[in-house]
């Protein structure tokens, strides 16, 4: 079989920054891609991905994004193309809420410049927002959103640049270690071997890692673009990027950008999970039902006609924090992904880290919040 040094299953955003990171460590790489590159089957789509500093799910989630924002950079400077467009971002909600309170820890505790304002003075900064003045938001200049396909794009030109091979429509049929240390990949065309193995399959990952079943969960997420009214208020320049919980739910939205219209996403556990090629990818009205309500009370300016409805996954884990680790007794394999949906803005360092760790088996950063063992069964105690 051809031999590489490494094999990357799963050519999406963490797979393509993967197997650039890799390349320009002079690796011998080869990243397959059961799809085209990029496609709209996965997690990898929808023209773009917020990003941001104030980190309300975890603050020390905030070093990686610091290394994420210097390397989109690096990557915009490289491809000779902008990927990462800043519009400040708000983490809003009822007084006391979760999301509210946990963006201002990750900023206090990182010193991160920020406002924290009621719903009337976000009205005033930003008046596409109609947030109630029972509500709060925190402001962070830092962040906006990456150019979500455009960023695979530009990860496997670079990559291929660096001498990496990448293989599309070639689905990965399994994996086995070999004696000798390494894996063996089987695909519908071909059988190759390498030193190690990086599984960045996204909603796939647990066809490959028995051991995430019901652990790494995909589930099908909505997103829709309604008209603006007043265009002038959804703009880059006058929106900031934002995550809201409020009564209807949690949502996520952008101001326009290469579709016309605001673009809100709905973190909504429905209950629509299941295998990844079973799920759905058509987008139906009830998906609509399911975002025009937080549209029309708290972005009253954005609720024109329907520019477009989309489905997505997020490949969810049982406290929504990554998995990126080498599996247990197998040192040469490395996984990455499941994001549970808020992932896509550090491929670009995750990437690094999966360089790091299939190259020196280590990484300066600290990956204990994504260990796999802590998914791990207990042993049974003894009789
Ligand atoms: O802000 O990271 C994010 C996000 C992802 C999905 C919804 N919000």
């Amino acid at each position: 079989p051809n031999t590489y040094d490494v094999i990357v299953i799963g050519v999406g955003g963490m797979g393509a920054s993967a197997c650039f990171h890799l390349a320009r460590r002079g690796l011998r790489v080869l990243g397959l891609e059961r799809f085209d590159i990029p496609h709209a089957m996965g997690s990898s789509h929808g023209f773009n991905r917020i990003i941001r500093l104030a980190y309300f799910e975890d603050p020390s989630y905030v070093p990686l994004l610091r290394r994420a924002y210097e390397n989109w950079r690096e990557l915009e400077t490289r491809f000779g193309e902008q990927l990462l467009f800043t519009t400040g971002s708000v983490d809003a909600g009822p007084s006391g809420s979760a999301m509210v309170e946990g963006s201002l820890a990750a900023c206090r505790l990182h010193d991160l410049p920020h406002r924290h304002v009621t719903g009337a003075e976000l009205r005033r900064i930003a008046p596409g927002y109609n947030l109630p003045d029972t509500h709060e938001a925190v402001l962070q200049p830092d962040g906006g959103f990456v150019s979500a396909e455009r960023a695979i794009v530009a990860h496997v030109t670079m990559a291929q640049a660096e001498g990496a091979e990448i293989h599309a429509r070639e689905p990965v049929l399994g994996w086995e270690p070999t004696a000798s240390g390494g894996v063996r990949v089987r695909t519908a065309r071909g059988t190759y071997e390498a030193g190690r193995l990086v599984i960045s399959a996204g909603a796939w990952m647990s066809d490959f890692v028995p051991d995430l079943k019901g652990v790494s969960v995909p589930e099908r997420q909505v997103l829709g673009w309604f008209q603006p009214r007043e265009p002038g208020l959804f703009t880059p320049e006058t929106f900031p990027v934002f995550n809201m919980e409020v009564e209807e739910g949690k949502f996520y939205g952008f101001p326009v950008w290469h579709v016309p219209g605001f673009k809100i996403g709905r973190w909504h556990h429905f209950g629509e999970t299941g295998s990844a090629d079973e799920l759905s990818r058509d987008s139906e009205a009830r998906d609509e039902e399911a975002l025009r309500p937080c549209v029309s009370r708290y972005f009253p300016a954005a609720d024109g006609p329907t520019m477009a409805l989309r489905a997505c996954f997020f490949t969810n884990t049982p406290d929504e924090h990554f998995v990126i680790d080498t599996l247990p007794g197998l040192p040469q394999v490395v996984v990455a992904s499941p994001c549970s949906g808020h992932g896509y803005k550090f491929c670009s360092v995750v990437g690094e880290i999966l360089a790091d760790l299939s190259s020196s088996g280590d990484t300066r950063f600290d990956l204990d919040l994504f260990a796999f063992k802590r998914f791990a069964q207990p042993a049974p105690k003894p009789a």
